[in-house]
């Protein structure tokens, strides 16, 4: 029930509950949109609507209840009001405003509380792994996404361009921007793609329009070009382009005049500057931000250890030599996300990022791997 929550309720959790009384569920209810209802009164609601009493019942939740007023009253009240004698938690809520509140004071007034193990606790804290980062850093939470083929080449841009994988991976490349908060590509695959990284669900695939994504260029010399994609269709979705800092004035005006907007990445790495670009993203409520490329942008991301999960899609394709006769920025070539001029190699090595856990799922004729590398 929390997963019907997706892509509706960022910055907010997803959240499920269910009024169980004899073993038997007498109420339902999920966070459906921001602002809206919590879970846990949209279940009291439900259970009313079927004519059922709370008194006295059990409450599974998947997060810890709020005690907070909020855009909504807290939860622990409903759920006194109610009579509620036992909740069940599967996860904590790691915001400061709520942390541990809300069970404290439903055991003082008697209620009792149990906390889910592992793998329920796991698999409810893995459903919000954005709202838990941003909770814990106030920085968002940054998915790699990746096309490569066999012989391990990155193709272009999926989900504008013409690339190598299928139109089952693509439909879910849109799935996943209208899921996410904010999109983000390196000037060069703008330079050499012309994306529009805009949000294009099957019809069908959401029964209404899908929410956009905030659209970001990392753009250290403010080189996005006016006549962009990007820039020509801000009516759907507004442009954000980082710049390192004192970008040339007559570029960054001209951007602004097409109706960007700019934002400083300060520090003198690239590690400081991605750090400082996302915490002023995480400080304006992006708490999920999906990286669509190119490799310097990817590279960047990883040196800065910034990337938290990456999905792989793998086309049965050999593209060695399509590569290499269009040599597109994908495919290697230059590109200036980040650097100023090109960027200085790391004194350490390349970086080298190691999960926690995989898994794999044919999507089409592809194969996704995906792959996490923290834990919220
Ligand atoms: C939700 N939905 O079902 C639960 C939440 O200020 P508000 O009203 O938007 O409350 C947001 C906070 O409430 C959220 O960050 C989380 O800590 C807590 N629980 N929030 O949006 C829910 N149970
Ligand atoms: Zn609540």
């Amino acid at each position: 029930m929390a997963e019907r929550g997706r892509g509706r309720v960022s910055p907010n959790p997803l959240v499920g509950a269910v009024v169980v009384r004899d073993g038997v569920a007498i109420g339902e209810g999920w966070h459906a949109e921001v602002g809206g209802l919590h879970a846990e009164r949209a279940a009291l609601a439900d259970c009313e609507g079927r004519g059922g009493d709370p008194a006295g019942a059990t409450m599974y939740v998947t997060l810890e209840p709020c005690a907070h007023q909020g855009r909504q009253p807290p939860c622990v009240d409903a759920l006194l009001e109610a009579g509620i004698s036992r909740v069940v938690i599967a996860a904590d809520d790691p915001s400061e405003k709520t942390a541990g509140r809300g069970p404290a004071i439903l055991r003082e007034a008697g209620v009792a509380v149990d906390f889910a193990d592992d793998p329920e606790a796991g698999a409810a804290r893995l459903l919000n792994q954005p709202f838990r980062k941003h909770a814990r850093t106030g920085r968002p939470f940054a998915t790699l996404k990746l096309a490569i083929s066999l012989d391990g080449q990155i193709a272009t841009t999926p989900g504008d361009s013409p690339w190598i994988s299928g139109a089952e991976s693509r439909a879910l490349v849109h799935r996943w921007r209208a899921e996410s908060d904010a999109i983000a590509v390196g000037i060069g695959t703008v330079l050499a793609d012309d994306p529009l990284l805009t949000a294009r669900p099957d019809s069908g695939d959401t029964a209404q329009t899908p929410r956009q994504p905030l659209r970001i260029v990392f753009d250290s010399q403010a080189r996005l070009p006016v006549t962009s994609q990007l820039l020509q269709t801000l009516d759907q979705s507004p442009v954000l382009v980082i710049t390192a800092p004192d970008p040339d004035p007559a570029r960054a005006d001209a951007l602004r005049q097409a109706g960007a907007e700019l934002l400083t990445a300060s520090g003198d790495t690239h590690a400081e500057r991605i750090n400082s670009a996302l915490t002023q993203l995480g400080g304006r409520e992006v708490t999920s931000l999906f990286l669509e490329g190119g490799r310097s942008l990817a590279t960047a991301f990883a040196a800065a250890d910034a990337i938290d999960e990456s999905r792989t899609f793998v086309a049965p394709t050999l593209l060695a030599t399509v590569a290499s006769r269009a040599g597109g920025a994908g495919a290697g070539g230059a590109e200036d996300a980040l650097a100023r001029s090109a960027p200085p190699a790391p004194a350490s090595g390349p970086a080298r990022l190691q999960a926690l856990s995989t898994s794999s799922e044919p999507v089409g004729d592809d194969l996704l791997i995906t792959a996490r590398f923290k834990e919220w």
